[in-house]
C-alpha cells in the first residue's frame, strides 16, 4: 500500500481488517517489524484520538514517531508555478520531499476550507503531499475523507454485528460549528464495500455527493430510518449544495433513547469528539449499547494494520 486515503486504496478489505482483528487480539505480534522506521505525522488541524492512537500504532510495532503540529509556523504553498511573494514561505514540493529525508511513513491531518468546494473535492493538500513525498502517506483525515476512522468502525461493526449483513444508519444530528463531511463521505464508502444494508437519513438539503452514496438507501425521515436497526451511526455535517452551509439547527435531529427505542436494540456509534445533549442525549451515549469508546480503541489497530501493510511493502 503506498498511499491510504480512501477505501479504494485498500486491495483486499476483509485482510485489512483481519489484521486489525488479530493485531487487537496481540498488539506487540510485530514490535520488531517498525525497527529503525521513522512515522511522521503531521497536523494542520486539531486532534487527539487520530493523533494519540496513529502513535501508540507505530510505537506498537517498533517505529519511532515525530508529531509535529504544522500550519503554524509559515504557510506551505500548493500552486505550481507560484510567485512566491506574499505570505507562503516554502513550497510543498520542498517540503514534501525534506519530509521524505526523514520519515518512513507520513501521516497528514487536514480539515477543508469549507468554502472552495472544487479544491476540497480534489483533496488537494494530501494528494499534493502524496505526489512529492518519495514514501508512503496516510490519511490522518483529509478534506473529503477519514479513512482510518471508517475502518475503526468497520472492526468496530463486524465484533458487535449480530446478523451477516447489518442495517447500519448514518444519521445527521444538528451542531454549532460548520463541519466537514469527511467522516459521513467515509463511513459510507466503507460501508458500501462491506455490503452491509445502509440507510441515510438527514434533514433536506443535506445530501452528500452522490458518489460516496450511491447504493445506500437515503430518507428524510430519520424515525423511519430506524426501525430495526442494528447500528445507529451519527455525525453531523455542513451541507455539499450549497456547499458548507447550515440550514438546520433542529433539535429533533439528536439522537434520544426514545429514537433508539425503536430499532433492534441498536448501538450507538459517533467517531468523537461529540457534543453531548446536541448530537445525542446523555442517556444514550451512557447507555451500554454505546460503542463510541470501543470505536476510539479501535482506532490504534486500524493504523496498526495500514502500517503494519507499508512496512511490509505488501502493494
Ligand atoms: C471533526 C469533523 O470532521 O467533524 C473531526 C472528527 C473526527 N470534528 C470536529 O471538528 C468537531 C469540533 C466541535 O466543535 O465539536
Amino acid at each position: 500500500m503506498k498511499q491510504f486515503t480512501s477505501v479504494s486504496d485498500v486491495k483486499d478489505i476483509d485482510a485489512l481488517v483481519n489484521s486489525a482483528k488479530k493485531l487487537k487480539a496481540d498488539p506487540l505480534a510485530f514490535k520488531t517489524l517498525g525497527q529503525d522506521k521513522t512515522l511522521v505525522l503531521l497536523f494542520f488541524n486539531p486532534s487527539l484520538r487520530t493523533r494519540l492512537s496513529t502513535q501508540k500504532a507505530g510505537m506498537n510495532l517498533g517505529m519511532s514517531v515525530i508529531t509535529m503540529n504544522a500550519g503554524q509556523g509559515w504557510q506551505l504553498e500548493f500552486e505550481d508555478g507560484a510567485v512566491m511573494n506574499t505570505d507562503k514561505a516554502e513550497h510543498i514540493k520542498e517540503a514534501a520531499a525534506v519530509i521524505s529525508q526523514y520519515a518512513d511513513i507520513i501521516g497528514i491531518r487536514t480539515f477543508p476550507s469549507l468554502t472552495d468546494r472544487d479544491k476540497d473535492y480534489q483533496d488537494f493538500i494530501i494528494h499534493n503531499f502524496i505526489r512529492y513525498a518519495a514514501v508512503p502517506v496516510v490519511s490522518l483525515e483529509s478534506a473529503i475523507r477519514h479513512p482510518l476512522q471508517s475502518l475503526a468502525d468497520v472492526l468496530t461493526i463486524e465484533e458487535w454485528k449480530k446478523t451477516e449483513k447489518p442495517k447500519v444508519v448514518l444519521s445527521w444530528a444538528p451542531h454549532p460549528r460548520t463541519l466537514p463531511q469527511a467522516v459521513s463521505n467515509s463511513f459510507a464508502e466503507w460501508m458500501m464495500a462491506m455490503d452491509y444494508d445502509l440507510t441515510i437519513t438527514h434533514p433536506a438539503g443535506y445530501d452528500l455527493h452522490p458518489s460516496f452514496t450511491q447504493g445506500a438507501k437515503i430518507t428524510n425521515d430519520q424515525k423511519a430510518a430506524f426501525e430495526g436497526a442494528d447500528f445507529i451511526y451519527t455525525k453531523n455535517w455542513s451541507t455539499y449544495e450549497p456547499y458548507g452551509q447550515i440550514l438546520s439547527q433542529d433539535e429533533n435531529w439528536q439522537i434520544t433513547a426514545d429514537k433508539m427505542a425503536l430499532t433492534n436494540l441498536g448501538c450507538f456509534m459517533h467517531c468523537l469528539p461529540v457534543r453531548r445533549n446536541v448530537i445525542v442525549a446523555d442517556a444514550v451515549i451512557d447507555s451500554p449499547q454505546s460503542l463510541v469508546i470501543e470505536q476510539s480503541n479501535n482506532r490504534t489497530y486500524a493504523a496498526q494494520a495500514v502500517l503494519r501493510e507499508m512496512l511490509e511493502q505488501r502493494f
